[in-house]
């Protein structure tokens, strides 16, 4: 199955940022939008894995995440991969204890890498992708654009399947991983 290890964002922070982009949505319908049900931010894409060795990953994964502490996140502004000027995917920037965020990922590629999926060439980067571009397409007039400033506590981390279909993906959770640690760095 295809799948990814992401941040699920709680339900009024998917709604909050829902409405805050409305208006850009109308203005950009040639955008690919990303459903706001769908909203998470990606620690791990690990692409497509033998079912059979799905529990297994599932399994390593959570006995490692398990040993992290619940930690604060806050959206910051809008930003464009690669580049504002020629954009191919416009999100939403996250700020707060980041460096929690950034240590689950490595703890889960040095994780997934024993199952053959390459560590991440580009760095890692988290970021809520609101939408797509088809061909780059210039976005610089909504860099930095606010966004709600709202603090939100992860308590747990996703592995999600995601299935591609013309209408959209469809991202299933698999199995949700409670972060159980008390003050580990
Ligand atoms: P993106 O939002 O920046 O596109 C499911 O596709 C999630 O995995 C998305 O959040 C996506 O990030 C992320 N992802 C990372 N690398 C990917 C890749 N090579 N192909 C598809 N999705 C990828």
């Amino acid at each position: 199955m295809r799948c990814f290890v992401a941040i699920d964002l709680p339900g009024h922070l998917k709604k909050k940022v829902e409405n805050h982009t409305r208006q850009i949505r109308q203005e950009f319908p040639n955008l690919k939008w990303v459903d706001p049900k769908n909203y998470h931010l990606t620690l791990k894409f690990l692409g497509e894995v033998k079912d059979s060795v799905v529990p297994q990953i599932v399994s390593d994964l959570a006995v490692s995440i398990r040993t992290f502490s619940p930690f604060v996140l806050r959206l910051k502004g809008m930003g464009a991969f690669p580049h504002p000027r020629q954009a191919r995917v416009l999100w939403i920037g996250v700020n707060g204890e980041t460096e929690q965020a950034r240590a689950l990922f490595e703890t889960i590629e040095d994780i997934v890498v024993r199952y053959g999926i390459p560590k991440e060439k580009r760095g890692f980067k988290m970021h809520l992708t609101l939408a797509r571009a088809r061909r780059p397409v210039d976005l610089r007039h909504l860099e930095h654009s606010p966004v709600p400033e709202e603090t939100f506590m992860v308590r747990e981390i996703v592995f999600f399947q995601s299935e591609l279909h013309p209408e959209g993906a469809r991202y299933t959770p698999i199995q949700r991983m409670k972060l159980h640690g008390t003050g580990r760095s």
